[in-house]
């Protein structure tokens, strides 16, 4: 009697737990997959590993000019290599100029200025230019080259640097950031180079940048350069080698997160004032006008990066 109650018992626990357990399955089971619509570039470009397996002799690559400006002409920058990003509405970051459409650029004595003024225009308190080569000089690899003397005093914040052009991992900071040169005007001749991604970026503060003090960044000029590889880039001012960034010493395996620099990506050149950095200790009021002086560009690319990546791109 006592056995048949402890099985019967038995029995009915043992049907309850299959029935709960069965429930709980219908529960958890996977649902039906969902209409997920990933942008193309994401389930093009999300597992592809990047900067890894290029082989080169870094040392003897045979480096060919493509591409230049010596601004040894007078009046407005050549139209055939720049155009301008116009506007007031802070770019980003705060500043403070209005960028107008080349009314602060010329080119004289051998060299581009820009001039950054304290003028009202369309709301904004200072004019300035940013020239870019959008669409009319666009590269992927190559060595980068720009002899500039850069503005001085607290607010000035130059940048000689470097976007997508297709912006082909998405927008900032996915598609990728370089800035060849950054100098703030409140911390004179300290010279900033970074690089931005997904991964990696100033609004997560974890940019990877360098920085080397030097000297007389607004009385002389200086050669601020990179030499953008397959699988790294390297700063160097003056031809000394300042900072590296290569991906894989961050990841074994690295993606567009860390690598976006296998795409074409212009140049821009400009002055900005105030901004969230180079306004971070305000603007000086009594400096206005302020310039900065471009000698030349110059962009070279090697022969055997471009057979080693032909037909990949
Ligand atoms: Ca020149």
């Amino acid at each position: 009697m006592n056995i048949k109650k402890i099985l019967f018992i038995l029995t009915v626990l043992m049907m309850l737990f299959y029935m709960l357990s069965g429930c709980g399955r219908k529960e958890t089971s996977k649902p039906e997959p969902s209409v997920f619509i990933t942008p193309e570039p994401f389930v093009k470009y999300y597992h592809d590993p990047k900067a890894v397996e290029f082989e080169y002799d870094e040392e003897n690559l045979t480096y060919e000019l493509v591409w230049s400006d010596e601004f040894d002409y007078e009046g407005k920058p050549d139209e055939s290599k720049w155009d301008y990003d116009v506007g007031g509405h802070g770019w980003g970051n705060n500043e403070l100029q209005y960028y107008t459409a080349g009314d602060n650029a010329i080119v004289k004595d051998g060299k581009l200025i820009i001039e950054a003024r304290k003028e009202e225009h369309e709301g904004a308190k200072y004019t300035s230019t940013r020239l870019v080569s959008r669409n009319k000089g666009d590269w992927l690899y190559g060595k980068i080259e720009v002899s500039a003397k850069l503005p001085s005093g607290r607010g000035t914040w130059p940048a000689i640097w470097m976007l997508p052009t297709d912006w082909e991992y998405g927008g900032w900071p996915n598609s990728g950031e370089i800035d060849i040169m950054e100098h703030v005007g409140y911390d004179m001749n300290n010279i900033v180079m970074s690089i931005h991604t997904q991964s990696y970026n100033h609004m997560k503060g974890t940019q990877k940048s360098g920085s080397k003090r030097i000297e007389n960044v607004d009385t002389e000029f200086h050669v601020y350069a990179i030499e953008w590889l397959p699988d790294k880039i390297k700063w160097f001012i003056d031809g000394e080698k300042i900072f590296e960034y290569q991906p894989t010493k961050f990841k074994a395996s690295p993606t567009f997160k860390e690598w976006p620099f296998d795409k074409k990506f212009h140049l821009l050149i400009n002055i900005a004032v105030g901004g969230n950095w180079g306004g971070a200790r305000g603007v000086d009021e009594n400096i206005w006008p302020q310039t900065m002086e471009i000698d030349y560009v110059r962009v070279y690319q090697a022969k055997e990066i471009n057979e080693l990546i032909s037909g990949q791109n």
